[in-house]
């Protein structure tokens, strides 16, 4: 399996509990390199950019307010397979449905307030890196 990118968010939920040191340790532990980092406080318009796949959907508002209400860790993994490992990491979407030891399962508070999020495509991987991350930042 080739060598890939992510970009991974720990979510405002996460970092106002100090959960980020925590998050990062389940993925280096499943191998996933953390190439670039940095905590950041987004502005609801700034959100409402990255999240507008989800525009027409009835949670976007408070998807966007809640995204801007803390700092983030915005963070770009490399790793074999890494946007699928990533993806297995966090676990499912609903707290409820996560995997056992997954970071949702253990640290997620609701499907609103999930504590991460993670590339699901190549494609996607690309732009969301390209969103927050100049290739200077991006040391392997
Ligand atoms: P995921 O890829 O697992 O982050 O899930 P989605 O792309 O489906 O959803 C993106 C974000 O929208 C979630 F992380 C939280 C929010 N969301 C809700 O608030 N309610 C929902 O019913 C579904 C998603």
């Amino acid at each position: 399996m080739a060598v890939e990118r992510t970009l991974s968010i720990i979510k405002p939920d996460a970092t106002k509990r100090n959960l980020t040191g925590k998050i990062n340790a389940k993925f280096e532990d499943a191998g996933l390199r953390i190439v670039a980092q940095k905590r950041i406080k987004l502005t609801k318009e700034q959100a409402g950019v990255f999240y507008e796949v989800h525009k027409e959907r009835p949670f976007y508002d408070e998807l966007c307010a809640f995204m801007a209400s803390e700092p983030v860790v915005v963070q770009v993994l490399e790793g074999e397979g890494a946007i699928a490992k990533n993806r297995e990491v966090m676990g499912a979407t609903n707290p409820a449905d996560a995997a056992p030891g997954t970071v949702r399962a253990e640290f997620a508070e609701s499907v609103g307030e999930n504590s991460v999020h993670g590339s699901d495509a190549p494609e996607t991987a690309a732009a969301e890196i390209a969103y927050f991350f100049s290739g200077l930042e991006l040391v392997g």
